[in-house]
């Protein structure tokens, strides 16, 4: 008899950043089963997203015997903002939106930009926390462009592929290259080497 998977739960209420993840998760042969769950968590305000994500993940109520994940992210601009919005970026999206940041950089012809995420495990098995990281470099757009992804996908640019913003790429084209998908890589290669 085929054995059940073992639950894996990523714990966000973001629904993009849950599909991003069950794409990728999707290509892999794993013994686990991969389910989204939106638990209430604590985001702090700190100086770097390791942090926020370490809260978040030890602010996680659970009632339930599996190993779990939270994920931060953020978007820094480094020229010239030296890496602003970085931890303020949900605040600043919520307040002067992507218009507001291109007002912000809009004389500045170097405008070299990158994101970055953090996911941190709760290892069930090990009684353990992980922490795993991606960044992704590229530049701001001039222009608000593309309508797929979220948050600031619009005005981001990777380097890699240098001809659109996330927002016009598929999925599949973000996981190629993204800070998220680098982290869940990670992840993945931990996960592998602890069934
Ligand atoms: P959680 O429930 O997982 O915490 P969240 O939407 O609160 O999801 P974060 O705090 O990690 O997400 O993200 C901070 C901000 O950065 C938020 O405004 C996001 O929209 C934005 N962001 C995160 N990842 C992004 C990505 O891949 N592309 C564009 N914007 C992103």
């Amino acid at each position: 008899m085929k054995q059940e998977k073992e639950i894996i739960y990523f714990i966000t209420g973001n629904n993009h950043k849950f599909k991003e993840i069950t794409k990728l998760f999707q290509k892999e042969e794993l013994d686990y089963d991969l389910k989204q769950k939106t638990a209430a968590t604590i985001e702090i305000q700190a100086s770097n997203i390791k942090e926020v994500a370490l809260f978040k993940l030890n602010s996680v109520k659970t009632n339930f015997n599996n190993s779990y994940f939270v994920e931060d992210a953020g978007f820094f601009i480094d020229v010239p903002l030296k890496g602003f919005p970085g931890v303020y970026s949900k605040f600043v999206l919520n307040t002067i939106g992507n218009e507001g940041i291109l007002k912000l950089i809009n004389d500045y012809w170097n405008t070299a930009a990158h994101f970055e995420a953090v996911i941190a495990l709760y290892f069930q098995p090990l009684d353990k926390i992980f922490i795993f990281e991606g960044s992704v470099e590229g530049k701001v757009s001039k222009e608000i462009k593309g309508t797929s992804g979220f948050g600031y996908d619009p005005i981001f640019i990777p380097n890699e592929l240098p001809n659109n913003t996330f927002a016009e790429l598929s999925t599949e084209e973000k996981n190629s290259v993204s800070h998220r998908a680098k982290a869940w890589q990670k992840l993945l290669i931990f996960l592998k080497a602890h069934h």
